[in-house]
């Protein structure tokens, strides 16, 4: 069906994707956030499933404390070849471009092999049928590559430099169609601009000639709901057709349009004509229905759960207090690198997070994170709830209000807003505390443009979870519902 819901909402851009017999598997850039590369299994591209993080222990991902937002890991690409999977990424905040590989895309994936001499972003990783792997990075520039060590064979060559003056020819992915290789890229830049382009040669080195039609994907330009649309990759179904996943946004609000939820995962159809690609309209992803509530009972933490720069059980534990999750302030708030924050990331544009802080000996709470100097947050301490909301360098508490001693719940509410004229923000987020008896107080109404990343920048989304500011908070429960 046509329509603009993603297939995997919220923070999870430059998706690829391959297949095994009926299983598909797609990986997406996580930047800052522990653990990396989100990945998720489908049997009908359209309803996805998080299997897993590709890199998930401090052997394979390292992020310091100078990792800047929007650092970390870029774009992957995942394939399946010689009967195990392979996934290529770049680290551009240490080690540069590293494989990992598994035999069960859900884990355990190797230690990292770097590729100290492949210099660029957005690796891919393709095999002709004598063996020879070609990784093709942003540029676009091809190397020879041994995959098990990481060696280049050669020196890099400039394979295609995308249509005439378009910026930033990247993402490159190389696929063998019938008697031809196909070289895909996007170009444009991310922002409004952003499309994919095709090139096809004979052999996957080129000589490539550019498709007469390019681009073959853009909203630029368009009304369209989706915009930003690019970053893409193609998969084959057991049925013969064709299928593009790519990147979009979904801009709120007047002028210029804010998006809130980063970059997400969206499907088109592909169909051929003259041996060039002709992608359809989006399908619409599943409605979103499902929720997440975590009792924190379990010893390990749900895959879902990212954390800036540090694996999550750094410092968060349902081992102290059982049935709670358990945070360690480090004498630091959510605008430094080292925040104690652990979160999800938000999925739909109307949804609601709350959660049961017992704050009695620290200071923490339900934050909406995009980056250390964007974040809104409800915290509670002994006695006093407040409301922060850090836009760039300004860090207003907006309101506070008296809380009776003991667990309370706090909550957000995140509802899109109606356009009154061209200045309208995209969203509106309420901020508060639900009251013993259940009622809801409200402490802050909030513009969501200061958390969109047209006002942030970056390459990310909002991110709703628990943080701890000062000494020990424990959460009982974190609850989070779409309403729309
Ligand atoms: C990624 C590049 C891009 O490496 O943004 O949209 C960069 N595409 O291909 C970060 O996601």
């Amino acid at each position: 069906m046509v329509g603009n819901q993603p297939v995997i909402p919220g923070f999870h851009p430059d998706p690829s994707v391959c297949r095994v017999g009926d299983d598909y598997y797609l990986a997406c850039s996580s930047f800052e956030y522990f653990p990396g590369i989100p990945l998720f299994h489908s049997r009908d591209l359209l309803h996805w499933t998080q299997i897993g993080n590709a890199l998930d222990r401090p052997g394979q991902l390292r992020l310091p404390p100078d990792t800047l937002s929007s650092g970390g890991l870029y774009a992957p690409t995942l394939r399946h070849h010689d009967g195990r999977f392979w996934l290529i990424v770049t680290n551009v905040s240490t080690d540069g471009n590293l494989i990992v590989t598994a035999t069960d895309p859900a884990g355990p994936w190797s230690d990292p092999v770097l590729l100290p001499d492949v210099h660029g972003i957005d690796p891919d990783l393709a095999w002709d049928d004598d063996g020879t792997c070609w990784c093709t990075v942003a540029g676009v520039r091809q190397y020879r590559i041994d995959p098990t060590t990481g060696e280049t064979l050669g020196p890099a060559r400039a394979v295609w430099s995308g249509s005439p003056g378009a910026q930033a020819p990247e993402a490159p992915h190389l696929h063998r169609v019938g008697d031809h290789w196909y070289l895909l890229i996007a170009e444009g830049g991310t922002e409004r601009g952003h499309s994919v382009a095709i090139a096809r040669g004979p052999a996957p080195d080129g000589p490539f000639e550019p498709c007469p039609d390019n681009p073959v994907l853009t909203h630029r330009g368009t009304h369209h709901p989706i915009q930003n649309t690019g970053h893409a990759d193609l998969v084959q179904a057991p049925d013969g057709t064709w299928w593009m996943v790519f990147l979009g946004v979904r801009p709120g609000g007047g002028t210029p349009g804010w998006h809130v939820l980063g970059r997400e995962t969206f499907l088109a159809p592909v169909t051929w004509a003259d041996g060039w690609p002709v992608v359809g309209e989006p399908v619409s992803g599943p409605h979103p229905t499902d929720g997440q509530r975590d009792d924190f009972d379990d010893a390990a933490l749900a895959p879902q759960w990212i954390s800036p720069r540090e694996r999550p059980a750094a410092h968060c534990t349902t081992g102290e207090r059982p049935g709670w999750l358990t945070l360690h302030a480090r004498g630091t708030s959510l605008d430094a690198p080292d925040a104690v924050f652990t979160g999800r990331r938000q999925q739909h544009l109307t949804c609601r997070a709350r959660t049961l802080i017992d704050p009695a000996q620290g200071r923490g709470g339900l934050a909406v994170r995009l980056d250390e100097q964007h974040h809104y947050a409800v915290e509670a301490g002994p006695g006093e709830v407040r409301v922060r909301a850090r836009v760039g360098s300004l860090d207003p508490v907006v309101a506070t209000h008296p809380v009776p001693p003991g667990p309370l719940v706090l909550r957000v509410d995140i509802t899109p807003t109606k356009p009154l004229d061209s200045r309208t923000g995209p969203d509106t987020l309420t901020l508060g505390v639900e009251e013993p008896d259940g009622t809801f107080t409200e402490l802050a109404s909030l513009d969501g443009r200061y958390l969109s990343t047209e006002v942030a920048g970056g390459f990310t989304g909002r991110v709703l979870g628990m943080y701890a500011a000062e000494g020990t908070v424990h959460f009982d429960w974190f609850a989070y519902e779409p309403l729309e």
